[in-house]
């Protein structure tokens, strides 16, 4: 192990630093491999602390000279960083250090991505670049002099001065050195302005790399309407006089919100109509306005410690969301959340690796940059919403920046803002911060004398380190139908308080049809004895599009157990109901292509296992080719038509209208496929002139066993183009049938395009074999083999998404004994790597259980 005796940070041992900093000046001389960092720190105690140690962070840092006010000091350095005596008076802190960003694979600090020097300090990557007291409620100032031979040095805040080979940039803002970040290169501008609502103007820049330009359109259109929208929704208006994002090529995650200088993956904001799917194009809008709206929660109102990361990723997790539904469909947008909360989320809080919205403990922190923190962080804030009404979140919210702007805070400021606009007691609803794992909800039914009665149960199971649970306060939506269709109680919100209580509705004419948990109101798993009848009457008639499209996707799921368990046939509710839906033209195309959308099958090896059923991971594959199969027939003649609403009049817009459509004829030209073998889709191939309908017409013939062809030609035609070229390698594994998936993601890997180093790719692949749920766990285990071969390399040279993608095995208990004992035969093989990190090292201990 490389950190002999990982140690455990807890959230009850929080304490304050010492010592306040009141301006920090830093001055880069940039070098690839010997780049030195002087910094000047004013710090002076800290009346509220009582632990006075002088302590700060460093890693990786070799220290040429430090001095307290002036006079030369030898602090005591150890491999977390050092200890100086400190006076018990303001004092100013100077030392050089040199560190070596072209060696740093990491990522994390100051680092090198194709000739470009770039930072990312969140979480703890700062201490990689000077000694620092790098915890989130140490805030101040910043001043940064970049000397570089490069055209463009850019820091946080507003630039206060420039000439040949050197830059200045003041930050106003105080703020936490996760926030921190330096970007140097040869970089073009993609720029323009925008107006805030009390008239300063800010300038807008969108930097990459030349040859790059032409994909940054969309990215400056999003952020501008990102700026808009936080103004005219939340009241936030941007504090800088510019905004600068950086694309950068080698990055860990999606993207990150430092102040003034946001630093974003390149798939994560570089887009065009020939390379970028609508789904990039939609999820790049999201993150841009993810990123921008963390200025006000985030970097104006900071965490006070990492146990409260929620603190600030749920709340504008929830921002993202709103901001999607209101420029997108609000329906569409809640059911893709929903999705992707049921395929990420789930499994996380039914495993393993469960943790609180709110942790309590870790090892590593950028384990907890977790589906739990950011969308059940999200999801919780729905319900406080939901609870308090809309005016109450408005008067909430408006508390909260009015109070803790400026601050670093905790959940306990959060909730305590809610209760004092609203005068609600939220002591309860704190649980869902506290405690972990997925709340179910049985449902029972009583009819007598024109009263209806709901009784709801709860109950979570446990989890790591909470074996027993309370009762969560659960806001479920619920409306009631008439048996002709007709609406006979409009949605409301039924507070579930206890572990069992009933809820009474009088006066109603004939038993009613419950619609329980409209537009997903709590991040719940539902338990409800309906017939198939009874989901096919809500597939037809729920006027609540949310629980309309999950009442077509329980008869799915129930079809595709039956047919898993007890060899039944495809089930004519399910084939009917939908039938008729996608026949509905006035519904929105989006909407019906969802409508099509099946469970994973993942997914279904989680129902099965709930149901106490070993899952077959090749019984689930073959129920769902035989249900898609079903499906290409019955609807068969309403096909061609769903189909030609690919071709749009006009220019090609990724708009949510033209989006829908190209969904819609997509997921029609999958079904086309398997009747014709995958011919029209050879033909739509030829004529596709977006990224959109390449990207669909491959994959029908990928699946159809076809394609060869169309790769090779894609291959010439994009492979100098990494985000594209990240594609051809994700489809090729991710649609691959079972029987080959491992072998055709070895051959894959011996690619001389396999640039594993860089994260895309790596998770092009590799995610994209954790992806294929049969072909992942194929019956020789040569899958798990080798995904442990590739995370045992990637560790040393990039912990981070190592530890990331361990993730993959966090399932390994659902399987039989034959795949569980060759799962922990590799957990246990990658454990053993020499020098281990102590990022993956918790994960596999913490998977291992
Ligand atoms: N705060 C960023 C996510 C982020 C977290 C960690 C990173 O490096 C370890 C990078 C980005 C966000 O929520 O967008
Ligand atoms: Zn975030």
């Amino acid at each position: 192990m490389r950190d002999a005796a990982p140690t455990t940070i807890y959230l009850k041992d929080y304490t304050p630093f010492g010592y306040i900093v009141d301006s920090v000046h830093l001055t880069f001389d940039l070098a690839p491999h010997a780049t030195r960092v002087k910094s000047r720190i004013s710090f002076r105690p800290n009346p509220e602390a009582t632990d006075t140690t002088f302590f700060l962070h460093g890693e990786n840092l070799r220290l040429i000279r430090a001095s307290i006010d002036g006079a030369e000091v030898t602090p005591e350095v150890t491999g977390g960083g050092l200890f100086a005596a400190a006076p018990a008076a303001p004092f100013v802190w100077e030392a050089e250090v040199e560190i070596d960003p072209a060696n740093n694979t990491a990522l994390e600090g100051l680092y090198m991505s194709n000739g470009m020097y770039c930072t990312q300090c969140e979480a703890e990557g700062f201490r990689k670049i000077t000694y620092y007291p790098d915890r989130p409620d140490v805030m101040s100032t910043f001043t940064v002099r970049i000397n570089g031979d490069l055209p463009v040095l850019l820091s946080n805040g507003n630039p206060t001065g420039s000439g040949e080979g050197w830059a200045e940039w003041t930050d106003p803002w105080p703020k936490p050195a996760y926030l921190f970040a330096l970007v140097a290169g040869d970089l073009l501008a993609h720029s323009d302005s925008y107006i805030t609502r009390s008239g300063r103007e800010v300038a807008l820049n969108l930097w990459v790399r030349p040859g790059d330009e032409g994909k940054c359109a969309f990215g400056m259109e999003a952020l501008k309407k990102s700026m808009k929208w936080d103004e005219d929704v939340y009241g936030r208006e941007y504090d800088l006089d510019v905004f600068n994002i950086v694309a950068v090529d080698d990055f860990n995650m999606g993207a990150m919100e430092n102040k003034g200088l946001n630093i974003f993956n390149s798939a994560a904001v570089l887009a065009s109509p020939e390379t970028s799917t609508d789904a990039n194009f939609e999820r790049i809008e999201a993150i841009i306005a993810h990123e921008y709206f963390h200025n006000w929660t985030g970097n104006r109102i900071t965490c006070r410690d990492w146990f409260q990361l929620c603190l600030k990723e749920g709340l504008t997790v929830f921002r993202d969301a709103q901001f999607t539904s209101d420029v997108r469909s609000a329906p569409v947008e809640r059911i893709r959340d929903v999705i992707d909360l049921r395929a990420r989320q789930f499994p996380e809080d039914n495993g393993p690796l469960s943790h609180p919205v709110r942790p309590e403990s870790f090892q590593e922190i950028n384990n907890f940059y977790t589906a739990t923190v950011y969308e059940k962080g999200a999801e919780v804030i729905g319900m406080l919403k939901r609870l308090v009404g809309d005016d109450g979140y408005a008067k909430a919210l408006d508390l909260y920046f009015d109070r803790h702007d400026g601050q670093a805070c905790t959940i306990e400021d959060w909730l305590k803002v809610f209760e004092d606009a609203t005068g609600r007691d939220l002591g309860q609803f704190q649980r869902w911060y506290s405690q972990a794992g997925t709340p179910r909800i049985k449902v029972e039914e009583a009819w007598a004398d024109g009263t209806y009665t709901l009784t709801l149960s709860q109950s979570t199971p446990p989890t790591p380190g909470q074996p027993q649970k309370h009762p969560q306060v659960i806001p479920v939506a619920v409306g009631l139908l008439g048996p002709n269709g007709d609406e006979v109680r409009p949605t409301e919100i039924l507070e579930l308080t206890e572990a069992r209580q009933s809820f009474t509705f009088q006066g109603l004419a004939a038993k009613p049809v419950p619609s329980i948990l409209r537009g997903f109101s709590a991040p719940v798993i539902l338990d409800q004895d309906s017939t198939p009848a009874q989901r096919a009457f809500l597939l037809a008639h729920d006027t609540d599009p949310f629980n309309r499209w999950e009442a077509g996707r329980s008869l799915a799921s129930d079809t595709l157990l039956k047919m898993v368990t007890q060899d039944a046939a495809p089930d004519a509710d399910y084939l009917d109901g939908l039938l008729a839906v996608l026949r509905d033209d006035g519904l929105d195309p989006a909407y019906r292509a969802l409508m099509l959308d099946l469970p994973s099958q993942s997914e279904l090896a989680a129902m099965l296992h709930d149901r106490g059923v070993t899952p077959d991971p090749m019984a689930i594959w073959t129920a769902v080719e035989t249900l898609r199969q079903a499906t290409a027939q019955h609807m068969q003649d309403v096909l061609p038509r769903l189909h030609s609403q690919s071709q749009v009049d006009g220019p090609y817009s990724p708009d949510a209208e033209q989006s829908g459509k190209r969904a819609l004829g997509s997921a029609a030209l999958a079904l086309i496929s398997r009747q014709d073998g995958g011919a029209q889709a050879a033909s739509e191939y030829a004529r596709a002139d977006n990224m959109t309908l390449q990207l669909s017409a491959l994959s029908c013939l990928l699946k159809a066993g076809k394609g060869e062809t169309e790769l090779a030609a894609y291959y010439d035609q994009w492979r100098d183009d990494r985000l594209v070229m990240d594609k051809w390698f994700g489809l090729q594994v991710a649609l691959a049938s079972p029987d080959r998936t491992p072998q055709i993601a070895r051959q894959l890997t011996q690619h001389a395009d396999f640039n594993w180093k860089n994260p895309n790719r790596f998770r092009a692949l590799m995610g994209s074999l954790a992806m294929n749920h049969a072909g992942f766990h194929h019956e020789s285990g040569a899958s798990y083999a080798l995904l442990a071969d590739w995370l045992i390399r990637l560790d040393p040279v990039n912990p981070q998404t190592t530890a990331r993608m361990c993730s993959a095995f966090q399932t390994w208990k659902r399987y039989d004994a034959g795949r569980q004992a060759m799962i922990r035969a590799q957990l246990e093989r990658i454990a053993s790597a020499p020098d281990l990190s102590r990022d993956t090292t918790e994960m596999i201990s913490r998977i291992l259980g």
